[in-house]
């Protein structure tokens, strides 16, 4: 009989539960309750059963940022990049994302060079190293020579080389910076080159490749290494040592462990990493993971 009174409730729970499921993203229907909705016509509070759950949810989040800043390393992401004119330089904007004032002792900005604009010279006594993520410059140098620099194209000049840089239409570069540690009788020169002419080099006991874009030899007191990684391929290494690093992920996605922290990276986003920062990579995605790394080297840390 009870079966019976509560037949005209259950059918109706039904057909309510049959609607909402229709509407829901699960297709799965739980207890239903008064329909209580926003002016999107998305249940009230949706979002605690809905959550954002991907990239591109959250730029719908006031305020959200994945960039970080700690004692030992920073995670920038380009949701957090703030451009402004380039001191010396014309129809320029840049974005410092590793300065002195975090403890590094190198600079990492990208520029964005517009239609006709031009570099203005490092300070005395600092070396410069350039590469190429959009649009195409031309480098000047003493002899008066231009050279174009195309994408994955890379420059070095040793300090207190004059040269300039133009773009004649819009370009991007990534720009490191440093005060030279001099050496004596070693003198850097300058060099001109692009990725795909480095040769892969060992990597005992890793599994990534690795290309270093200049010299080893004593002159340079830092290197800029590209790393690729195929999905799933990770560092062996959980690396502490007293080098500082700069990074640019310039393909895929990951994890990057930073001291304590495990943080999800994409391509565009930037690392600083302070002297024996505990640091491990697992490339993660579709897509091969490649990343341009800052290295002090060949200097006594002394
Ligand atoms: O050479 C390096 O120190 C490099 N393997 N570090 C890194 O990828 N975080
Ligand atoms: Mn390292």
């Amino acid at each position: 009989m009870q079966f019976f009174s509560a037949f005209p409730f259950l059918f109706l729970s039904i057909i309510i539960c049959f609607v909402n499921s229709v509407d829901s993203e699960q297709g799965f229907c739980s207890a239903s309750s008064i329909v209580n909705s926003n002016s999107n016509n998305q249940p009230l509070y949706s979002k605690v059963i809905n959550p954002t759950l991907s990239p591109f949810h959250l730029q719908d989040l006031p305020g959200f940022t994945r960039s970080v800043y700690r004692s030992d390393h920073a995670l920038i992401t380009p949701e957090s990049h703030v451009f402004s004119p380039l001191h010396d330089w014309s129809n320029t904007l840049g974005a410092y994302l590793v300065s002195p004032a975090m403890g590094a002792h190198f600079v990492m900005y990208i520029a964005k060079m517009q239609e006709n604009s031009k570099s203005g010279l490092p300070p005395k006594h600092v070396e410069r190293f350039v590469f190429v993520l959009q649009g195409l410059v031309t480098l000047t140098n003493v002899t008066g020579i231009g050279q174009t620099l195309t994408v994955d194209s890379y420059a070095y000049l040793p300090p207190n080389s004059k040269h300039l840089f133009e773009s004649y239409e819009s370009a991007t570069i990534v720009v490191f910076e440093r005060r030279y540690a001099y050496l004596e009788n070693h003198t850097p020169e300058p060099i001109v080159g692009s990725t795909d002419q480095q040769p892969l080099l060992d990597t005992p006991g890793e599994v990534f490749e690795l290309r270093k874009l200049l010299p080893t030899s004593l002159p340079y007191d830092f290197n800029i290494h590209i790393m690729d990684f195929q999905p799933g391929e990770y560092l062996n290494v959980k690396e502490v040592h007293y080098n500082q690093h700069g990074l640019l992920l310039l393909e895929g996605q990951g994890i990057y462990r930073l001291g304590d922290s495990w943080y999800p990276v994409e391509a565009g986003d930037a690392i600083w990493m302070a002297p024996f920062v505990p640091q491990w990579y697992a490339a993660l995605g579709k897509v091969r993971s490649r990343y341009l790394l800052y290295k002090d080297v060949n200097r006594n840390p002394l």
